[in-house]
């Protein structure tokens, strides 16, 4: 492959800020060690490895539970202002609940966070990136709206134990993967197939999850800690098939409003284009009531405005037209209620993963997007990244990847004033990818998981990661 030669003609401003993103469950492995309790990625695997590509699990990963040194080694040598990680939820709570706490979790993270601040690296901390633990998913997980205030336990012990430290903080990772996969279409533990339901049943507690971990960091931290508390969303931009036909806009608008919309209008907006929707819908389908539960006066003032800044994971586009019909789309369902066909383009580069194809104009019209709907909010990227099956460490196409996002990026910033203040390129390293098992790889740092001691080999995308780093432009 060759190197594009991108010069790009902007810089990044001096307070624009590089990271690299990780999550518990993809890189910790000791899945039974330290005092750890079991989450649903663990039984998931073990119980149906089946669902997983290549079988696997993520019971060693990348080992980085037994790698601090190691790993904040490797950050240092990159460069980068902050390291987004996820803390896994049963390492710091066994079996979910605050009645009794895992010192020994306690102290791994109290470890990483004190070596990144040593490092002069932020801590840029996700609360939950997917790995439940166990016994809350034997209460029906999401969808019960009691796992809320579980939540919020959860998040109290979090800002008492690290808020002195850290001041960058991520309710939830992705809430439309957590609720669409995990609870609709099986692409995610626990694998449930309510469609339609129980994906709504979950965005329910989610949002009100985030927004009372918002509003007690207020009530009880931020005058101490001062710090800051954020979500991160993720969307594809959808674009029109045929600009000029309405009914391809208004295909568009209703992709971008049930996927984005589903959780940034609660926080960022007033729109509630999805409740006249699905309740149509609903009641076509014979239901009694809306499938999509509302909220109390009491919770939209919780939600509304709990968030100090929006963070975004973006990978790839789509576009979008309406269905034709002959579509095998299942009532009821998340995608009946969107209504809409969406496609990529087969002239984009393709990737490692089905689902992401290279089309870098993408970010920046997302982000002007964002900008103009939810009143130019704050936004960090917080994760972009381009997968492989090879790993190899000569990995051209990650690099040309960056440096297309990363001008768009730059773009955004300086035509579009879009208030755009961080990025992270998914990922530090490779890991485990969720139920494609080890067999696509969005590392800039190579692991080599056949060895029993994971070892870690920068990729020339980690050279360049850096160089952009440094000269805070794209050569
Ligand atoms: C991210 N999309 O999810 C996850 O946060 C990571 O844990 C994961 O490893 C990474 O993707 C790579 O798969 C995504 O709509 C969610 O295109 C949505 C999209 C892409 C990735």
């Amino acid at each position: 492959t060759l190197l594009f030669c991108v010069k790009a003609q902007y810089e990044f401003p001096t307070e624009f800020e590089f990271g690299v993103a990780t999550a518990s469950y993809q890189i910790e492995g000791a899945w039974n060690d330290g005092g750890k309790g079991e989450n649903i990625w663990d039984r998931m695997t073990h119980q149906r490895p089946d669902l997983i590509d290549d079988g696997s699990t993520g019971d060693h990963a990348c080992l980085s539970y037994y790698k601090t040194d190691e790993d904040v080694g490797l950050l240092t040598d990159l460069g980068v202002d902050f390291y987004r990680f996820s803390i896994s939820w049963s390492r710091i709570l066994p079996n979910g609940h605050a009645n009794q706490i895992n010192q020994e979790g306690i102290d791994y993270y109290n470890e990483l966070i004190n070596r990144l601040i040593a490092a002069r690296i932020t801590p840029f901390v996700t609360m939950f990136h997917w790995d439940l633990p166990q016994p809350l998913q034997e209460i029906g997980g999401w969808p019960n709206p009691f796992l809320a205030d579980i939540f919020v336990d959860y998040a109290n012990i979090l800002y008492k134990e690290f808020g002195d430290r850290v001041t960058d903080w991520i309710t939830f990772n992705e809430p439309l993967v957590i609720c669409e996969q995990g609870y609709s279409t099986a692409g995610k533990a626990p694998a449930y197939t309510q469609d339609g339901i129980g994906g709504y049943l979950c965005a329910h507690t989610l949002l009100i999850a985030h927004g009372k971990a918002y509003r007690l960091y207020y009530r009880d931290y931020f005058e101490e800690q001062k710090g800051r508390v954020g979500i991160t969303l993720d969307s594809r931009m959808y674009m029109p098939a045929d600009e000029e036909s309405q009914e391809d806009l208004d295909a568009t608008e209703r992709a971008f409003q049930f996927v984005l919309g589903w959780y940034a209008n609660p926080i960022f907006s007033k729109e509630e284009i999805m409740k006249s929707r699905i309740e149509a819908q609903s009641q076509e389908e014979g239901f009694l009531s809306s499938r999509l539960p509302s909220f109390t006066d009491e919770e939209i003032q919780i939600i509304r405005g709990s968030a100090d800044f929006l963070g975004l994971n973006h990978y790839t586009s789509e576009y979008c037209t309406t269905l034709t019909g002959s579509e095998d789309v299942p009532r009821p369902s998340h995608s009946a209620d969107i209504d809409a066909f969406r496609y990529q383009s087969p002239d984009w580069e393709s990737s490692g993963s089905v689902w992401l194809k290279v089309y870098p104009e993408g970010l920046r019209k997302l982000l002007v997007w964002i900008k103009q709907r939810y009143n130019n909010p704050e936004i960090m990227i917080t994760e972009n990244g381009f997968s492989d099956r090879t790993g190899t460490l000569a990995d051209c196409r990650r690099v040309n990847y960056f440096n297309s996002y990363l001008e768009q990026v730059l773009l955004a910033i300086h035509e579009d004033e879009v208030n755009v203040t961080r990025y992270a390129a998914w990922s530090f390293m490779d890991n485990f990818e969720w139920r494609r098992g080890y067999t696509e790889r969005f590392g800039i740092y190579y692991v080599d998981f056949e060895d029993d001691d994971k070892p870690r080999t920068p990729k020339m995308s980690a050279f360049v990661f850096k160089n952009i780093m440094q000269t805070r432009g794209i050569d």
